[in-house]
């Protein structure tokens, strides 16, 4: 009896979830087996093969998913973000750390059964940076992949860690063992600026402002923006990101100088983000009353990113700049999803 050739999706009824299931839905190819601690929205189940209903730590289902499923590659996206992060520091590792070990380790016993490496796609984050004060990050401009590995939340320390144990499984897995790993795991992960969706609400992060403005603005809802109007971080369209896994999956192995890569597509400040606002949505009543522990992480993460090893390696290209990401991709979605014609 064969085992049903699918590809994994965690964290799928997430932010990014939503998208990349419909993108993975759109390119066809494997089955998608869903898997969430929540259940999944009607129209995310619609285009799934398969849904599961449960943790990532339950290492009995994970178990039963070998005996099921043969799983070709892993869209790892389950975890706890930043902000709520900091309230359940011990649980967000477990989560965000056990769970991926988990997932690490089913993926490389499939690829013993299929014979066959796992692409195993990891959404990492700007939160893994650490910049000690403003002029610092004033000063560093545009931040490389090997600058700043000084995270200050449990998020960002966790998937620091996770990005190693990633290159050691893709990498070193049992290096002492007699015999080498024949296919093994092919982790490959992005290091995802604040990620602005038309389709869902932010769940947790402490980059949430954006979204979190914008969808206030189209409710009519007065926001009160938890940061400095000054205050500059990099963010991305979701298409942007979906879009930049899938093809950092697609690329051929020995095009890739790094397992780990920086993508970024625009870095406004909150004021400019305000601005488009206001410009998209007359009268929205958007005020800046920073709260300062929260202000104090984001001003820890860069106010941009260098990626120019994504650009020159697999062709990394976001289609969306700032102005398109208003006037073509959240302006109209925003308005149909609030205020339907
Ligand atoms: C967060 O704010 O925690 C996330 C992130 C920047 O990774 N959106």
């Amino acid at each position: 009896m064969r085992r049903k050739p699918v590809v994994l999706v965690t964290g799928a009824s997430g932010e990014m979830g939503h998208g990349l299931i419909e993108r993975l839905g759109e390119r066809g190819g494997l089955d998608i087996l869903a898997l969430d601690i929540r259940e999944l929205p009607p129209e995310v189940k619609a285009r799934c093969a398969h849904t599961i209903t449960g943790d990532i730590l339950d290492q009995f289902l994970l178990g039963r998913l070998v005996s099921e499923f043969e799983i070709h590659a892993v869209f790892h996206l389950a975890a706890l973000l930043s902000t709520r992060s900091e309230f359940t520091p011990e649980t967000a590792h477990q989560v965000n750390v056990g769970g991926t070990l988990n997932l690490l380790k089913l993926a490389i016993e499939q690829s013993r059964w299929h014979g066959q490496r796992v692409k195993f796609m990891f959404p990492s984050t700007i939160a893994i940076y650490g910049i000690p004060d403003r002029a610092t990050k004033e000063a560093a401009g545009r931040v490389r992949e090997d600058a700043f590995l000084t995270p200050s939340t449990m998020y960002g320390c966790n998937k620091l860690y996770c990005e190693s144990l990633g290159r050691y499984f893709s990498r070193h897995y049992r290096q002492l063992a007699v015999e080498k790993e024949r296919a093994g795991v092919d982790f490959r992960a992005l290091r995802f600026p604040g990620l602005i969706s038309a389709f869902t609400v932010p769940s947790g992060g402490t980059s949430d402002y954006a979204p979190e403005m914008i969808h206030a603005a189209a409710q009519d809802q007065p926001y009160a923006c938890f940061v400095r109007e000054d205050t500059r971080i990099p963010f991305m369209a979701m298409p942007d990101g979906i879009d930049a896994l899938l093809k950092l999956m697609d690329a051929p192995a020995e095009a890739l100088t790094r397992v780990v890569y920086n993508c970024g597509a625009f870095a406004p400040s909150a004021g400019e983000l305000a601005a488009l606002t206001r410009e998209a949505f007359p009268g929205a009543r958007i005020t800046f009353e920073p709260d300062l522990k929260r202000q104090g992480i984001v001003d820890s993460w860069p106010a941009d990113v260098d990626d120019a090893a994504a650009r020159r390696d697999w062709g990394f290209a976001p289609a969306y700049d700032l102005e398109l990401t208003f006037h073509e991709y959240l302006v109209p979605n925003i308005r149909r999803r609030y205020k339907p014609a």
